[in-house]
């Protein structure tokens, strides 16, 4: 209980180090690596996102409790492999063809890895082929777009318009999301869901699948 309780105040501090010293003690400990995700990791990152919604953190807190969650995660997840622990779902990432701005997706692919998704991260550039081949080599569920420049941001449509044409369109929700991207330009381009921030890409994700 003690390591739980470190591994969350950790991740709310950004302290990397001290996830991944809770992390070990809880192991150490014989915890379940089920149990340390969900009640050390994934409740820690669900508080960071509500204390993001209160504008009580902003986005340098969420980056460095992301990436103390993500160090924490790290050494967990050969434990969780072994458990055969079900990620919450599969999400595929990646910032659009021609755009090369990653902070805002990695920001958002962390938050989900946090809240128990596996991510499937394709970086950035990603063209509208990439995309369809990620869609049909994985069982996805959601396939995740991140523009930061309005001119990169037809990408996303013709992405979705590819997605159609090789007929996996209905294997998969898509989410967008993006400083210059709005909820009127996803009903536009027949996105499934538009995010403004990392946080609520994770209630996103998780409506668009049902959870
Ligand atoms: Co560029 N840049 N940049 N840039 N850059 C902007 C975006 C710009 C607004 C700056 C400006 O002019 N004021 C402007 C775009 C103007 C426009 O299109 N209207 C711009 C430009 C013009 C350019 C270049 C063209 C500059 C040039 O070379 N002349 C060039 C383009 C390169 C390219 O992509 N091909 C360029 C390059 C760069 C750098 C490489 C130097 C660097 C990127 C480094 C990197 O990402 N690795 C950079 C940066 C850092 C910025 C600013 C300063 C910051 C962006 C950022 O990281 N924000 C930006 C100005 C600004 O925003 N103040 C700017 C923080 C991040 C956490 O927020 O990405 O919005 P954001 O992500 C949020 C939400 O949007 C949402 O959640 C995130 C977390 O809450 N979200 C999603 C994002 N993706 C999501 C996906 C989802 C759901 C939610 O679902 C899938």
């Amino acid at each position: 209980m003690d390591q739980l309780a470190s591994i969350y105040n950790a991740v709310l501090d950004g302290n990397a180090a001290g996830a991944q010293a809770g992390v070990k003690a809880a192991l150490a400990a014989n915890m379940a690596a089920g149990v340390i995700l969900k009640n050390g990791l994934i409740a820690a990152m669900t508080e960071v996102g509500r204390l993001f919604e209160e504008n009580e953190y902003f986005v340098p807190e969420m980056l460095v409790s992301a990436r103390a969650m993500q160090s924490g995660l790290a050494l967990l997840k050969p434990y969780l492999a072994e458990a055969g622990a079900e990620p919450a779902g599969k999400v595929i990432m990646g910032t659009v063809k021609g755009d090369l701005h990653d902070i805002g997706k990695n920001l958002v692919r962390m938050m989900l890895e946090g809240s128990g998704f596996e991510v499937i991260d394709l970086g950035t550039d990603v063209s509208p082929q990439a995309f369809v081949k990620a869609v049909q080599e994985n069982q996805a569920q959601v396939v995740g777009m991140s523009a930061l420049l309005t001119t990169t941001m037809p990408s996303m449509s013709a992405t979705i318009k590819a997605l159609e044409e090789a007929g996996v369109r209905d294997q998969v929700k898509v989410m967008i999301g993006g400083a210059p991207v709005t909820d009127a330009f996803a009903k536009q381009i027949g996105a499934d869901g538009f995010s403004p921030d990392a946080s609520a890409a994770v209630r996103m994700t998780k409506s668009l699948i049902g959870l």
